[in-house]
């Protein structure tokens, strides 16, 4: 049989999902705008498609991956379109699908008894929070991105954010996933027990998959005991080793209470202070790196904010920290995260950047930063590092902004050289070149340099297991020639 020509296509896929229930560069108005779809959030790829798909059930998804299978054409799933390694942005070919998830949004449970909640893959990271919020529990992954990105991309991307020191990462959060095989069928399995030890741990196999096993359609994730109590302080430290002894001894001191602890440099506060309306400097005095943490409990009576005093001032008199200020309402607590979340757009706003999302343990990363350094200094005259991130993680964005007056273009062409130099650092520390942002199309060639042999040949096995006709994600994580 002939393959479908591109008309065949979009009428078989009108009958799954009617015309208001997708795209095309042909629909008059509204519906044929594509543009936002084809463009990843940094604008690295733009591609082209055949139309976006925007199902409203569970059994629309399943029907079109049946119709795309059998025709043998690539399906891109997208969610909020946030995702920093172009993994939800279709080729440039024409021919591939967006599926859109926006529309299959809904909470369907939340059973406080159990600290669980069942959501669909379109629901925006946001509302999840809020509806374990407004139950008296916490939904604790919290990102940059939290008000646009869903949970089908948090989930597919594996996501991190500010609280995995203390909850973990997304796949630690998830008991169960409903998820739409290539071949049309459903996996449903959206149970919300702790403990099932019934044979592999089929689920696990889609999270941080990237949307090529299959399309996930909604998942059962973990709820905690809402947080009442917070402390949190903008401190100043004299360098990354004495962040991370700081680190381990408020983990100790507070009874492993610590929820965030993000490493920023000067050059962080310099950005952001001088692009980010409202954003202001908390301590008086210019120091070389600072540390944002923050303590929180879930009964409201602990005294967190002295039990982070205390240590504040162990830590000062030690020469551990520097300078600190320490929040004394919601309005102080608010300006500090303002000031960290919004470093990513202030990089953007300064210029071209070059960014490494990358782990080293905890115990290393001192050793690191100090070794990329040396090397940028050394390398990279027109660039500036900008490393900051997660450090109770072992998780830094590594990142490298142009130098005010270097030649942008000039700047960005060294992406190859000092990406090379930076992931092979990595990997000599005993780190990880993607630490929470993904492979998507950015990181292919990197996964197949680093990956062990045996890691890979497993990957394409379950690829190809899952997937016989290369239809889902074409070309992300793995190559498909
Ligand atoms: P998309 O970008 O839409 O998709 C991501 C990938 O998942 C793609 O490969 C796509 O094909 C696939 N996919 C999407 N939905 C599905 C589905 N239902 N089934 C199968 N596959 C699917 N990330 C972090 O980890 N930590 C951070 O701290 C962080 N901070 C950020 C801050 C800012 C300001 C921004 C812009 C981004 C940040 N990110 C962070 C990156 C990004 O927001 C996350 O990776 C997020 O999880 C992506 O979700 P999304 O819905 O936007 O996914
Ligand atoms: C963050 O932690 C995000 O702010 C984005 O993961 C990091 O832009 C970046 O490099
Ligand atoms: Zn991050």
């Amino acid at each position: 049989m002939p393959p479908l020509t591109p008309a065949q296509v979009l009428s078989g896929l009108e009958r799954i999902l009617g015309t208001e229930g997708m795209l095309t560069a042909q629909a008059p108005g509204p519906r044929g705008d594509l543009e936002p779809y084809l463009t990843d959030h940094r604008r690295l790829y733009h591609g082209r498609a055949l139309a976006v798909a925007l199902p409203r059930t569970v059994a629309q998804v399943t029907e079109l991956l049946a119709f795309c299978n059998g025709q043998r054409v690539g399906v891109v799933p997208q969610g909020g379109n946030t995702s920093y390694c172009g993994g939800a942005t279709p080729d440039e070919s024409g021919r591939q699908i967006i599926v859109s998830l926006s529309r299959l949004s809904r909470i369907r449970r939340l059973d406080a008894l159990d600290y669980s909640i069942v959501a669909e893959a379109g629901c925006v990271l946001a509302d999840i929070q809020r509806a374990a919020d407004e139950a008296q529990r916490l939904f604790p992954v919290s990102l940059g991105s939290e008000g646009s990105c869903q949970l089908g991309g948090n989930l597919s991307t594996n996501a991190g954010g500010i609280h995995v020191l203390r909850y973990g990462m997304m796949r630690d959060l998830v008991l169960g996933l409903e998820v739409a095989l290539a071949d049309g069928r459903l996996l449903s399995s959206l149970g919300t027990l702790r403990k099932d030890n019934t044979g592999y741990d089929v689920k696990s196999l889609f999270l941080g998959a990237e949307g090529t096993l299959g399309i996930i359609t909604a998942a059962s994730l973990k709820l905690f005991p809402k947080l009442r109590a917070f402390a949190t302080a903008f401190a100043a430290v004299p360098d990354p080793r004495a962040a991370v002894a700081l680190l381990a001894r408020l983990r100790e001191a507070s009874g492993d209470r610590v929820s965030s602890f993000e490493l920023i440099p000067r050059i962080a506060v310099d950005l952001t202070t001088r692009h980010i309306p409202g954003v202001r400097d908390p301590l008086d005095v210019s120091r070389p790196w600072y540390v944002l943490c923050e303590l929180t409990s879930a009964r409201a009576a602990d005294p967190m904010e002295e039990l982070l005093e205390q240590s504040l001032a162990g830590a000062l008199e030690d020469r551990l920290v520097l300078d600190a200020a320490v929040a004394r309402n919601a309005r102080d607590r608010a300006a500090f995260w303002k000031l960290r979340e919004t470093i990513p757009e202030a990089q953007r706003l300064d210029g071209g950047s070059l960014k490494h999302d990358i782990s080293i343990p905890v115990g290393s990363i001192a050793d690191f930063i100090e070794h990329g350094s040396r090397w940028i200094a050394a390398n990279v005259p027109d660039g500036r590092l900008v490393a900051y991130g997660h450090v109770g993680d072992g998780n830094l964005h590594f990142n490298l902004n142009q130098a005010p007056a270097a030649d942008r273009t000039a700047f960005l062409a060294r992406e190859e050289a000092v990406k090379r130099a930076i992931h092979d650092l990595v990997r000599d520390f005993g780190g990880s070149f993607s630490a929470e942002h993904g492979i998507g199309r950015l990181k292919v060639a990197e996964l197949e340099r680093y990956a062990a042999p045996v890691e890979l040949d497993l990957m394409r096995t379950i690829k190809h297991a899952l997937d016989p006709n290369g239809i889902l994600n074409p070309g992300k994580v793995l190559r498909t020639d």
